[in-house]
């Protein structure tokens, strides 16, 4: 089922430019390789990397999705979204999940669905998806450590996965949980960057609005591995760490899950982690964000921007607390 939202700031996939297609020499060299067949690069100094547009595997029968861009909000370039990540598994530093994450293995590939469902079990990935429609959603995505993006991904409807697997009344919020593969993950073989596995979750209702997606892809091909391969959450008006990458389990759970970075540090990181602007970080102020590539900072938008679509969720909610 495809859920379509217009709203006046739509943008069509039509106007959107094609990623860019710049890559630098070393990129280019292991793009080459790569496409080329080879994985030669890996483990020789020249990290294999996943980098596009041509090198993942192309995306068929996509559905233009909904996409809210404010005018003059272009695309983060394909470059800038691949290789300035945020996956702790592969390390700490923006540039460790490019250079470490070539040798991780996203297939094949198994998704584990548990709990309050009448239709739980350990599907392939692509069994998993088959039933639902893939369809692009063009996101802003904001970290918490106020700097943001805006990426074209490919996924399918959340609430038409919670649908399709039947929760129990009593199945109140989902819990995601990311792949434990230390051998290729070499983040995982410290315990003291993050408890593994990295877990999130989200209350059932915002499981089920229209803009939560299950993201295989961007810019038109599956996810490069630093960006979450193979399958990860994408929920546009939360901080980045909520959409949690290399989905392994899905649960659904009657109380609300501990999630990783609220475990770590519960005074700086909450469970909701909604963008608010007002609201602001314990060591830095979360009024104002760097879009990759720009060079001034630009106000933080309530909610991301997505206030009419989510705001209703949190009626009657003391955000200041719900953090
Ligand atoms: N498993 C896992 N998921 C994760 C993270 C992580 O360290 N591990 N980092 C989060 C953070 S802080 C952000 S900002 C986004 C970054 O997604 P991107 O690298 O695809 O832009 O992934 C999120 N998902
Ligand atoms: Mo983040």
């Amino acid at each position: 089922m495809l859920i379509r939202i217009k709203k006046k700031s739509d943008v069509v996939s039509s106007e959107i430019t094609s990623p860019s297609v710049y890559l630098n020499r070393r990129q280019l060299i292991a793009a080459t390789g790569l496409a080329a067949g080879s994985m030669a690069f890996a483990g020789k100094g020249e990290p294999a990397l996943q980098q596009g547009p041509g090198v993942n595997a192309k995306l068929e029968n996509v559905k233009e999705g909904y996409s809210k861009l404010a005018q003059n909000d272009p695309m983060t370039s394909y470059e800038a979204a691949a290789s300035y990540n945020n996956f702790y598994e592969f390390g700490t530093a923006k540039e460790d999940p490019v250079e470490n994450a070539g040798n991780f293995k996203p297939k094949p590939w198994k998704v584990t669905v548990d709990g309050l469902c009448k239709l739980s079990g350990t599907f392939d990935l692509d069994e998993f998806l088959k039933p639902h429609q893939l369809e692009e959603r063009i996101y802003r995505l904001r970290c918490v450590e106020a700097w943001s993006m805006v990426i074209p991904w490919i996924g399918i409807s959340l609430a038409d996965v919670v649908k399709r697997h039947e929760p129990s009344g009593d199945a109140k919020f989902i819990r995601f949980e990311t792949i434990v593969r230390p051998e290729e993950m070499p983040g995982q073989r410290s315990r003291f960057i993050l408890p593994w596995p990295y877990v999130e979750g989200l209350r059932m209702d915002e499981a089920m609005n229209p803009l939560s997606i299950l993201a295989v892809g961007m810019y038109g091909e599956t996810l490069p591995n630093q960006n979450g391969a193979p399958l990860r959450l994408m929920t546009p008006w939360k901080y980045g760490f909520k959409n949690v990458k290399s989905i392994v389990r899905i649960s659904f759970v009657d109380k609300q899950p501990k999630n990783t970075w609220n475990e770590a540090t519960p005074h700086e990181y909450g469970f909701y982690a909604n963008v608010n602007p007002t609201v602001d970080h314990p060591r830095w102020s979360q009024a104002k964000e760097r879009r990759i590539g720009d060079f001034l900072k630009r106000d933080t938008l309530m909610f991301n921007g997505y206030e009419e679509e989510v705001a209703s969720l949190y009626a009657g909610m003391d955000l200041k607390k719900h953090y």
